[in-house]
């Protein structure tokens, strides 16, 4: 893997100083640069300067003037030393002297601490990466413009309301369905209260250890992810206590001004996500208020040569970076393209069209750009807007951009032509060249590399059988083919759970000769609670009532209970074929947020959160389908 010289993962590099004409495409920029360098450089000295005066010419401040006109505290300053009167200058004396001397002391102290720390900043300041330095300027252009805007903006139109059908009921009429529902609230219970004692703020749960964990993609801080996340699940579950017990965490504790280094996908389908769901679902402002703020921090990441944003931001200092492994400094397909649903919202409840305009900007490059046998790979350059490697996946690094083109015309009320086009074109090339059938008959989807067809299918794939379903209706007169191509994707997937020992699937598996739909390698062999295959049978479910879909989940939830629920929690497993399998003790948020949820769903009645009404996005946040033809909103978000 290659590494250009300027590339955000040499940030700590300090690039040749250029202070010389202009060379490249970024003059305006450098010129700035250069500008704020010699800026600094100045201040620097002027600080020194300061400060070496305060120490070293004579020491003034012992003649400090007072004009109270108090003569009997006041009387003419005579220098010791010289014996001369220095006239219109009084030194106190009397009992007040020694406070003013402390006082004067105090000053001097405060002063030099002052000093140093500009000092210090400088030097900071110095040490930085062009890109750092870059990333700043252009965050705090930002804020200025952001700050005159909100101070011209008239007050917004009431925004129309979705009509908010099915946020609760679905109550199943079959007893037996009842008991299972039942027993998946139980879950949500046991999951949810572990993590209440024993990980409280903290984004995730070790179930085993009893005590908080984190990944990177949270960044550093406490950031309460399994609270947003697991938020709208309590609420449809009728958990109203917990949800509340949730809102005030949120309320009391949630601050994204923390410098921290976060993925923008993640935090933006976990949190943005989770958020405004439970803003639509309960109507409590703060929900709105907090995604809001998140999102205006997420944007310095889309400062970058082609608008493409990068993986990573901090939300303090906005500079943003790529993943160390992606190709050629890359940034990620299913990262960048699964942005559009919490955009548009934003926009929508703001009235602010920047979020739309950045995820409309996105979909453009990509409709520009030539994709090798109609497939988008999955790296593509933020710097120099061209692919990196010719990988393309329905799985990991794929995923949710097909998703989301199908996502972003339903959520628009069918209305979205041009997501639909590109969803029907890009899912007619991954037909053509990635889904295959195994010899024993079984369809898969396999992976695109450099011209290569190899026959693995990941866990993350499974998704994929819902997406077909929930899209065979408005495509191009292949409803029924698409509704059997979703059947299809779900069979395999639930072969991949039934071949192992705890009926739970592993991570990826592969169609090579003899084996199929099974992991070879040790390492693709764990199930960390994922939910892309119980997703599959509730989209199956709801569009074929076929009770096999229902069956097939209650294995899994079964699976779930008998091997992965310990007493602190539910925790992953690191290996499916084995019957004793060791614990990964981690308590992965979107189990509360989308594996629980897509379990309950599937035993409740079609009337919970109803699919014209509702579009879920890929953290499983239903939010609801925007009907702007017939409120009094012209059209799309950004024209508001
Ligand atoms: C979730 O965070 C989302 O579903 C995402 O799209 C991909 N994978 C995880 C769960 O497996």
């Amino acid at each position: 893997m290659t590494t250009p010289a300027l590339l955000p993962l040499s940030g700590r590099r300090i690039p040749p100083l250029n202070l010389g004409p202009p060379s490249f495409p970024h003059h305006r920029a450098t010129l700035r640069l250069s500008e704020k360098f010699i800026l600094l450089l100045i201040l620097s000295a002027f600080i020194t300067l300061c400060f070496g005066a305060f120490f070293f010419l004579p020491d003034s401040s012992k003649h400090k003037r007072f004009d109270l006109g108090l003569e009997d505290v006041l009387i003419p300053h005579v220098d010791a030393n010289k014996g001369a009167k220095n006239p219109g200058a009084f030194l106190i004396h009397g009992p007040d002297e020694h406070r003013h001397r402390e006082e004067e002391e105090h000053l001097r102290n405060k002063i030099r601490a002052d000093h140093e720390k500009a000092l210090e900043e400088a030097k900071e300041k110095l040490k930085k990466s062009r890109e750092e330095i870059q990333a700043e300027i252009q965050t705090e252009k930002n804020k200025v413009v952001q700050e005159m805007k909100t101070k011209e903006k008239k007050p917004l139109p009431p925004v129309p309301i979705p009509n908010l059908l099915g946020i609760s009921g679905g109550d199943p009429e079959d007893n037996d369905i009842k008991k299972k529902r039942e027993k998946i609230k139980e879950m949500m219970k046991h999951a949810w209260d572990n993590y209440r004692i024993y990980g409280w703020g903290h984004n995730e749960l070790r179930p085993i250890a009893k005590k908080g964990h984190s990944t990177n993609i949270f960044g550093n801080s406490q950031l309460g992810a399994t609270i947003v996340d697991a938020l709208d699940t309590l609420y449809i579950m009728g958990l109203h206590d917990e949800f509340r017990d949730g809102q005030k965490w949120i309320e009391d504790n949630l601050d994204f001004s923390v410098n921290s280094e976060v993925s923008v996908f993640e935090v933006n389908i976990r949190f943005i996500g989770g958020l405004l769901t439970a803003y639509y679902l309960s109507g409590e402002e703060v929900f709105k208020i907090k995604a809001v703020q998140l999102a205006e921090k997420l944007l310095p990441a889309f400062n970058t040569p082609t608008g493409i944003p990068w993986a990573m931001v901090n939300l303090k200092s906005g500079v943003g970076r790529n993943w160390g492994w992606a190709s050629a400094g890359s940034s990620i397909l299913a990262e960048f393209g699964t942005l559009h649903m919490e955009f548009v919202h934003l926009s929508y409840l703001t009235g602010d069209p920047v979020y739309y305009k950045k995820v409309m900007h996105i979909r453009k490059l990509l409709q520009k750009m030539e994709r090798p046998n109609g497939l988008y790979p999955n790296y593509l350059n933020p710097r120099t807007g061209r692919w990196g490697q010719y990988h393309t996946s329905v799985g990991g690094l794929g995923d949710s951009f097909y998703e989301y083109l199908l996502k972003a015309w339903l959520m628009s009320d069918k209305t979205d032509h041009e997501a639909r086009k590109m969803y029907d074109d890009a899912i007619e090339a991954i037909e053509k060249h990635l889904i295959k059938k195994s010899r024993g008959g079984l369809t898969f989807i396999g992976e695109w590399k450099n011209g290569h067809l190899e026959k693995k299918m990941g866990h993350l794939a499974c998704f994929a059988g819902g997406m077909f379903a929930l899209g065979a209706d408005g495509s191009r007169d292949k409803a029924g083919h698409y509704l059997e191509l979703g059947a299809e994707i779900a069979r395999t997937c639930h072969e991949s759970y039934d071949r192992t020992a705890l009926k739970l699937g592993p991570e990826s598996f592969k169609f090579d000769g003899a084996v199929e739909a099974v992991a070879v390698r040790q390492a693709e062999k764990y199930y960390i609670l994922r939910p892309e295959v119980i997703e599959t049978y509730w989209y199956l479910w709801r569009f074929t009532h076929d009770p096999r879909y229902r069956q097939w989940g209650w294995e899994a939830a079964l699976a779930i209970e008998k091997y992965c629920r310990v007493s602190g929690g539910f925790s992953g497993v690191k290996d499916v074929y084995s019957s004793t399998p060791a614990y990964d003790d981690v308590q992965q948020s979107f189990f509360l947020a989308e594996t629980l949820k897509y379990l309950y769903l599937l035993f409740s009645g079609d009337d919970l959160l109803p699919l014209d009404h509702w579009v879920f996005n890929t953290e499983a946040h239903p939010l609801p389908v925007l009907r702007l033809a017939n409120t009094t909103l012209s059209g799309n978000p950004a024209v508001r």
